[in-house]
């Protein structure tokens, strides 16, 4: 049967062509294990991700400071989330439950509380191998990393000729040069880059050599940012210019599409680290703005306020050279990626990609894709049952392109547009 023609053979079909597609994961914080420490895997990473942090602070003690707990050693910091998040308050949150979730798929019993069984198990696991694994359980072809030419730490190893592998694809991440020229004219100038805290002309052109050559050295996929929610476009602001000057021609020059993640207020608690980030409305017309006026650039965009993610749609029909990407951070819980998905698909058919994990540490692929594949499968299936009502019957053919689609077809066909 090519063409399921019931609507219980139909949902059937839907659900199990997302269960087993093949994911590819549009932006992580991963790394290839060559690159040492800057992988991180494991039940103690796992508690301390960021998300689950803030969540730990909203709940802790009072005599818990974030600055008592910076300074103890992460299986402390871990058994703390552990004590305060799951077992004082019942690791409801989505980051919480995605811990669950994630070792169970790897076959512990997280169930019995027992913490120490667990750290045991995964000290039994070599980088290499487990990466592999975690791979093949969330059924990822390839995952896209962050690549900070900012980063000492980052640029070390490139420098040291250490490799990514097959599953793991580049990105260049160049939020300073656009946001902080000083800092970023600091660090190009050490490299060899013949740049000044107030650019000129000849900055910039060194500044558009800093990333080609980096292009060249990393060979990315795209160049991402992640923007506040007060970017705008055009204005009279130096990261305006450095978009005009630097970014946008090197993006055309190399047909690198710019990935641009908008609306995150940094550093609203900056004792929570990487917890200590929010959310603000962003202003949409500067992705409209830019898409006009740079024709031959490509733009992929995620958005982080909920408040924002219908007219980012009906902007990304207005435009081909844009491609939306993600249930970004606060939006990668099950209520949001169902809304988010049902607007995308209505607004623009199966032309985005529905997701990507923002996994930093390894482990954490298992549960971002188990998670959004089930809110998906539940869209999707009741799409298809109103579609073949409609009078149409999708072949099971169309419905595994579509599914693709959504899980890093469109993504691929875009990037080849
Ligand atoms: O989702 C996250 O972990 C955020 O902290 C950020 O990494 C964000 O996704 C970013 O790439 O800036
Ligand atoms: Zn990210």
């Amino acid at each position: 049967m090519t063409t399921p023609t019931t609507s219980e053979a139909l949902e059937i079909f839907v659900r199990k062509t997302v269960a087993e597609v093949t994911v590819t994961d549009v932006h992580t914080h991963l790394f290839p294990p060559a690159h040492g420490n800057l992988l991180l895997w494991g039940v103690d990473e796992l508690l301390t991700y960021h998300y689950l942090l803030a969540e730990l602070f909203t709940v802790a003690p009072r005599e818990l400071t974030p600055e008592k707990f910076w300074k103890l050693a992460k299986p402390n910091q871990a058994d703390l989330v552990w004590e305060h998040v799951f077992l004082r308050h019942g690791a409801l949150s989505e980051a919480a439950r995605g811990i669950v979730t994630t070792l169970n798929l790897l076959g512990l019993d997280i169930a019995g509380r027992d913490l120490s069984t667990i750290r045991r198990w995964f000290a039994e696991q070599n980088a290499g191998e487990y990466l592999a694994e975690v791979f093949r359980i969330a059924n990822i072809d390839y995952a896209v990393m962050t690549n900070d030419p900012f980063q000492p730490e980052e640029v070390r190893h490139w420098s040291a000729g250490a490799t990514g592998l097959d599953c793991l694809k580049t990105a260049l991440r160049i939020d300073t040069l656009i946001l902080n020229w000083p800092v970023a004219a600091d660090t190009m100038r050490a490299a060899g880059y013949d740049t000044q805290d107030v650019p000129t002309e000849k900055c910039f052109t060194e500044a558009r050599r800093f990333l080609s050559d980096w292009a060249k050295k990393i060979d990315p996929l795209y160049l991402a940012a992640s923007l506040p929610p007060e970017f705008h476009y055009p204005c009279d602001e130096l990261y305006a210019k450095v978009l005009d000057k630097v970014v946008l021609p090197v993006a055309k020059e190399l047909s690198l599409p710019l990935a641009m993640m908008i609306g995150v207020r940094k550093g609203v608690n900056p004792s929570l680290g990487d917890g200590g980030d929010a959310v603000g409305v962003a202003d949409v017309s500067a992705v409209m703005n830019l898409c006009a006026r740079n024709p031959d650039v490509k733009f992929l965009v995620t958005m982080l306020s909920r408040v924002n993610q219908h007219e980012l749609c009906v902007c990304a029909r207005k435009f081909g050279n844009l491609h939306l990407f993600g249930c970004w951070w606060f939006l990668n819980d099950p209520s949001m990626i169902d809304e988010i998905t049902q607007m995308r698909l209505e607004l623009l058919g199966a032309t985005f990609t529905a997701n990507h994990s923002d996994a930093r540490v390894l482990d954490q692929l298992i549960y971002k894709w188990s998670h959004t594949k089930k809110v998906v499968a539940d869209v999707l299936a009741e799409k298809y049952r109103l579609l073949l009502e409609a009078g149409w019957r999708p072949t099971k053919d169309e419905i595994r392109r579509d599914v693709r689609a959504l899980f890093g077809g469109a993504f691929e066909e875009f990037l080849k547009k």
